[in-house]
């Protein structure tokens, strides 16, 4: 690792640091609410196109950064791409969302990830140029879904609130379905792996439909592939590990005992509470993506009481989740003016 790289804010806070001014950075940092990214989005045949060439995946992620001097850039990508990789068939229906071909029992034992590094060869690209033009105290942030929140969607063909499809999937085919977590599980090691030897400096994993999981399967469903990526990665490379169960409520917990480098705080988790029980080094989030549409007051409350409770450990300043389209530019900038000015 060389020298300089180590005064990044982002990786100072993820080494155990307590910064007076936390680092920043949104989920979903890149996106529609930008005029920027509509305006190339508009140009493109397909997301999947913007995700797989390196000029413009380079360009989106840049976006953001370029506009608010966020501490990282997150990669230009989408989670759907390893299902993609692992040769399922996958599109955006435009204003809906993404779609893909429904998996069965017979198409999973045919799934393989050899192809894997190949197929996703444009995202490794888009990594290396990111590391040549980005500024020195930008952190370069590469990611992966779980396999759970991936799996939600390979089931069902399509997003859902409840993952009903998947679950009733885990319970009718428990051997399909172990198979299915069991080849996403290494699809994704390889995935982080070589984003990591490509030039990503810090992984995040979302499990997104952590919610959605019964209690009883957490381990099994998810606790139990997260350690499994983390310890792959982790004997194959270098690197900080953020873990994002959104909403797993109680569940935090165990997703704490996990290891991560850094556990994301979703909206729902009320800080003051929490502090004392994670053992996790650092924590991200976890500001409400509301407040930041309604600006003003809202915004401000917020941000002082999440700085107030957080100070004096190592901490991220993020959202507790993906920044919405409806929000204004304009609160961006006042939230980043928020979380750098001195005295929280
Ligand atoms: O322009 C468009 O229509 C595309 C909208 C869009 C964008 C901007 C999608 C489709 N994906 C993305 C980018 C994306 N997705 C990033 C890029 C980096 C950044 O954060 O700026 C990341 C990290 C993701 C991750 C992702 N994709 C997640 C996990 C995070 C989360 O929001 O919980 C999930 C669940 C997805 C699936 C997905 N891809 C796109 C959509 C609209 C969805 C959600 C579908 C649903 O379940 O409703």
């Amino acid at each position: 690792m060389v020298g300089l790289e180590n005064d990044k804010v982002i990786l100072r806070a993820l080494r155990g640091e307590a910064l007076e001014v936390p680092p920043l950075w949104l989920m979903r940092q890149a996106g529609r609410y930008l005029p920027e990214y509509r305006a190339l989005r508009a140009k493109a045949k397909s997301f999947l196109e913007l995700c797989l060439t390196p000029d413009i995946a380079e360009e989106i992620t840049l976006q953001p950064v370029r506009r608010f001097g966020f501490d990282a850039a997150i990669l230009f990508a989408d989670i759907l791409l390893v299902p993609y990789a692992l040769g399922q068939k996958l599109w955006f229906q435009e204003g809906e969302g993404p779609r893909l071909e429904p998996l069965t029992v017979d198409a999973i034992s045919g799934l393989t990830r050899a192809e894997v590094p190949e197929r996703l060869a444009p995202v490794f690209e888009t990594i290396r140029r990111l590391r040549k033009s980005l500024a020195g105290e930008t952190t370069l942030i590469g990611f992966a879904g779980a396999p759970w929140t991936v799996a939600t969607y390979m089931i069902a063909g399509a997003g859902s609130d409840d993952s009903a499809a998947a679950r009733l999937f885990a319970l009718k085919e428990p051997k399909a379905f172990a198979r299915l977590i069991d080849v996403l599980v290494d699809a994704t090691v390889d995935y982080l792996v070589a984003q990591v030897s490509a030039g990503a400096e810090v992984l995040q994993l979302f499990e997104s439909w952590a919610a959605t999981i019964p209690a009883e399967s957490v381990a099994v469903y998810s606790i139990d592939p997260l350690t499994r990526i983390v310890e792959g990665v982790r004997a194959k490379a270098s690197v900080p590990i953020i873990v994002f169960p959104r909403g797993a409520g109680s569940n935090y917990l165990r997703y704490d005992a996990i290891g991560a480098d850094a556990l994301s705080l979703d909206t729902h988790v009320l800080l003051d509470s929490v502090v004392g029980a994670l053992k996790t080094t650092c924590l991200q989030g976890n500001l409400d993506p509301f407040r930041l549409i309604a600006g003003g007051k809202a915004l401000e409350d917020s941000v002082r009481h999440i700085r107030r409770a957080m100070s004096g450990r190592p901490f991220i300043f993020n959202l507790g989740h993906g920044i919405r389209q409806e929000t204004p530019v304009e609160h961006v900038q006042q939230l980043v003016r928020l979380v750098r000015e001195k005295a929280a």
